[in-house]
């Protein structure tokens, strides 16, 4: 998408879709987002393009950030329509073209749908499934939630994904998008949950943490360059075995370029305030809601790491490509 000047339209361009099984994390992802920008300093913020979405954000930001509740199980579709509004290279803008400051704005208009919707029990085009799919048809960006926890434990990861990407591909066979036999979509691949003791353990025995000096909380990172080798070897540890094939099947549906892989927590490791940095003994941010629950709660202050990151490469990946369209339609190539 172009930057624009002004009010933004009430509908940004890009839809985003989260796909991820139920649990995996979507809803939190989103929630984790005005605090994920928030940290970073940078400048971009999120914001309502109208006023149910505006809704949604101060409602989701606070029951996450301010009470440690996490969301609900989605029920259906939920639709949020914000931007990412930057400030990038205002002074430069401004000396180069003489006139007023511009904001980089980058349209997010994300589905997020219950992860029981993916389930292969609900296929066919009827009902609430039928819209998941047309929904997926229309969108070119694609956050894709891969909950490792949930893969220790069901091993279902590619149950809920190959039978919604059979009918993806069925229903845009005939778009000359797909001429080469690969789907348009970018898809960020986001491994959820690296809070998570398990997850942060395979990542050490691989020898794939690594902690950037500059930062003041010391945590513990994946680069992404290593993103994609910590995805493959979760899928290798998986209950059924069955997410290996989750990889090759993301592989063979999209272009290798369009996928990329982001390690990221929604909640982030906790700090204590008397310390100040992580604690390599002491890093949970969850906490039972109440003894002997099931049921979890966020302990202390969260620090998502890796949300922005999936939706501002999406993001700009997709005007990329939109401003690439019309280019490559009169060379031929049809994309
Ligand atoms: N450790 C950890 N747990 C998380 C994180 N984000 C979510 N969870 C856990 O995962 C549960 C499900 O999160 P949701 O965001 O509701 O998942 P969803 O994918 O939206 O689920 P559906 O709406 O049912 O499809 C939460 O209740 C938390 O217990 C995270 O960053 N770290
Ligand atoms: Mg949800």
């Amino acid at each position: 998408m172009e930057p624009e000047r002004g009010l933004p339209p009430a509908r940004p361009e890009h839809n985003i879709a989260m796909w991820g099984p139920p649990g995996s994390g979507k809803t939190t992802f989103l929630a984790a987002l005005h605090i994920a920008l928030n940290r970073r300093q940078d400048g971009w913020k999120v914001v309502g393009a109208n006023g149910p979405s505006t809704d949604a954000l101060i409602r989701l930001t606070g029951s996450l950030a301010t009470q440690g509740h996490f969301p609900a199980a989605t029920r259906g579709i939920e639709r949020y329509r914000w931007y990412l509004v930057g400030a990038a290279e205002r002074a430069k803008r401004f000396a180069l073209r003489r006139r007023p400051p511009q904001d980089v704005r980058i349209g997010l208009d994300l589905l997020d749908p219950s992860g029981e919707l993916f389930d292969q029990e609900h296929s066919g085009y009827a009902g609430v499934h039928g819209e998941l799919v047309d929904n997926l048809v229309n969108s070119r960006g694609i956050v894709f939630l891969f909950d490792p926890v949930r893969e220790f434990e069901d091993g279902d990861a590619f149950d809920y994904l190959h039978g919604v990407l059979s009918q993806l591909a069925n229903r845009m066979l005939e778009s000359p998008e797909f001429a080469d036999g690969m789907l348009p979509h970018h898809v960020a691949v986001c491994i959820t949950k690296f809070d998570e003791i398990r997850v942060m353990e395979t990542a050490e025995k691989l020898r794939l943490v690594t902690v950037d000096p500059d930062d003041p909380l010391g945590f513990p990172k994946v680069e992404e360059e290593d993103a994609r080798d910590l995805f493959r070897a979760l899928c290798g540890v998986s209950a059924t075995g069955n997410a290996e094939l989750v990889h090759n099947t993301l592989i063979q549906y999209f272009r290798p370029e369009r996928v990329r892989f982001f390690v990221t927590s929604a909640v982030g490791f906790y700090v204590d305030p008397r310390v100040g940095r992580f604690d390599r003994d002491d890093y949970q941010n969850l906490l039972p809601e109440a003894e002997s629950s099931k049921a979890v709660r966020v302990r202390g202050t969260i620090h998502p790491i890796n949300v922005v990151e999936p939706l501002l490469w999406l993001g700009r990946s997709l005007a990329a490509a939109h401003r690439a369209a019309p280019a490559a339609r009169a060379a031929g190539t049809g994309r």
